[in-house]
């Protein structure tokens, strides 16, 4: 599919902000959603609003099939073996923390250790510190090469026999590396250790199997890859599922309740207590089916293209210091940058009056921040409806904020 027939797709581009065609370069935090995502969700309020799992009624039984028939576009899009594997959550950090609440406490124990990055998101460390405490297993962390990458060598001194977890993201959220998950989950295996994958950065961007990663758990969040907020999955391997306790008691996740002891359903509906986010999962349903039109090796070619054309762009501009691998090849659509001298907040300002949407801030990776030493960054992120030509209004309105801060201070 053209990119001008994707955008046609996305009515929120189509609008001027401070009199300038918007460029939406913002989509690691969230991407914007396509009409038919838009329709889906419109059409399940106005036709057959109703709550999933119970009772008879025609509008119900429309509902449940639709909220399960996404469950199985997720498992498709995913590759997971069986449905029991594909668990509905809020969002990867909800999903994150799922596992460190029954996973990480069931399983750990003093001396046991977890094994993370200095790349993670917050959502990928703070769970993780939490179960730490609770159990008294010690955190670890792989080295960062200066670049942002990691070498299976440091890896591999990493993980011991001591490992229980590793908990890793796929691709990092500021530096935009590709960490080779299949490599780190087999050296995990072989350590006995379990691998927890961060998707949040790799499901909206690249075709994902879970069965090829042969990663245990795997999170992502419908937000970012066109569906709407409060809707997530959390993948694990069933085996290991089947063995967990939940995290969250009340409706819907049980199968008989007396006055001091209840039972649980089975896997997935165990971890999934009270009313479901029954519009969000139908939302994600139409999403996939919507990057699955357009291919998502199609995604990330479109994505490395213009993340090497945006390298290019920025690097030709004096005095602006961009983080995260050189070969654009080793990196998602991520560009993480900073213009010397100015504050990023000041930077995505500037920018924001040229029409351009950018993130700044720490991007939720303190940790990482303080390896970069700096306390903030500018981040521009793309996504399959972004162009050469948003690239270059991104570099005009760079060089606008230099000479603008050249001439103030
Ligand atoms: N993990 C990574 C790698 C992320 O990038 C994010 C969100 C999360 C976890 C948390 O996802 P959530 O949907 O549960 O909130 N990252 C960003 C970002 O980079 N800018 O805003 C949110």
């Amino acid at each position: 599919m053209e990119v001008e027939r994707i955008r046609s797709l996305f009515p929120i581009l189509n609008q001027e902000i401070n009199g300038k065609p918007l460029v939406y370069l913002d989509s690691a935090a969230t991407s914007q959603k396509p009409l038919t995502v838009i329709n889906a969700i419109n059409d399940y309020y106005r036709e057959y609003n109703s709550n999933v799992h119970r009772g008879v009624h025609t509008l119900g039984t429309k509902a449940t099939d639709a909220y399960e028939k996404s469950r199985e576009k997720v498992r498709k899009f995913i590759n997971a073996n069986s449905l029991e594997e594909v668990i509905f959550t809020k969002g990867t950090t909800a999903a994150l923390n799922i596992v460190a609440q029954s996973y990480g406490r069931e399983q750990l124990k003093h001396g046991d250790e977890i094994v993370l990055t200095f790349m993670e998101h917050h959502s990928n460390i703070i769970p993780w510190q939490q179960v730490a405490k609770v159990t008294g297993a010690t955190l670890k962390y792989i080295p960062l090469q200066s670049d942002g990458t990691l070498t299976l060598e440091d890896v591999q001194k990493t993980i011991t026999t001591k490992t229980k977890i590793v908990a890793i993201t796929h691709v990092s959220n500021v530096l935009g590396t590709i960490n080779p998950i299949k490599e780190i989950a087999e050296i995990a295996h072989k350590n006995g250790a379990i691998v927890v994958v961060d998707g949040a950065q790799s499901a909206p961007h690249m075709k994902i199997d879970v069965q090829e990663l042969n990663c245990d758990f795997y999170a992502f969040s419908g937000h970012k890859m066109c569906a709407p907020t409060g809707i997530g999955v959390l993948y694990g391997k069933k085996h290991l599922l089947e063995k967990m306790e939940p995290v969250e008691f009340g409706g819907e996740m049980i199968d008989f309740v007396g006055l001091y002891e209840s039972t649980w359903k089975e896997l997935p509906w165990k971890f999934e207590a009270g009313t479901p986010i029954i519009a969000g999962a139908i939302g994600l349903g139409k999403a996939i089916d919507f990057l699955e039109e357009v291919g998502l090796d199609n995604v990330k070619a479109h994505e490395h293209d213009l993340v090497g054309y945006a390298m290019q762009q920025l690097s030709e501009i004096d005095g602006i210091t961009i983080y995260g691998p050189a070969n654009s090849e080793k990196r998602a659509g991520v560009l993480t940058f900073n213009i010397n001298g100015v504050h990023p907040h000041d930077v995505a300002t500037v920018l924001d009056m040229e029409g351009v949407a950018v993130r700044a801030g720490h991007h939720c990776a303190q940790p990482l921040m303080k390896w970069l030493e700096v306390t903030a960054t500018a981040r521009a992120s793309f996504y399959l409806y972004n162009t050469k030509g948003d690239v270059d209004r991104l570099a005009e309105g760079l060089l606008k904020a230099k000479e603008f801060f050249e001439n103030v201070f």
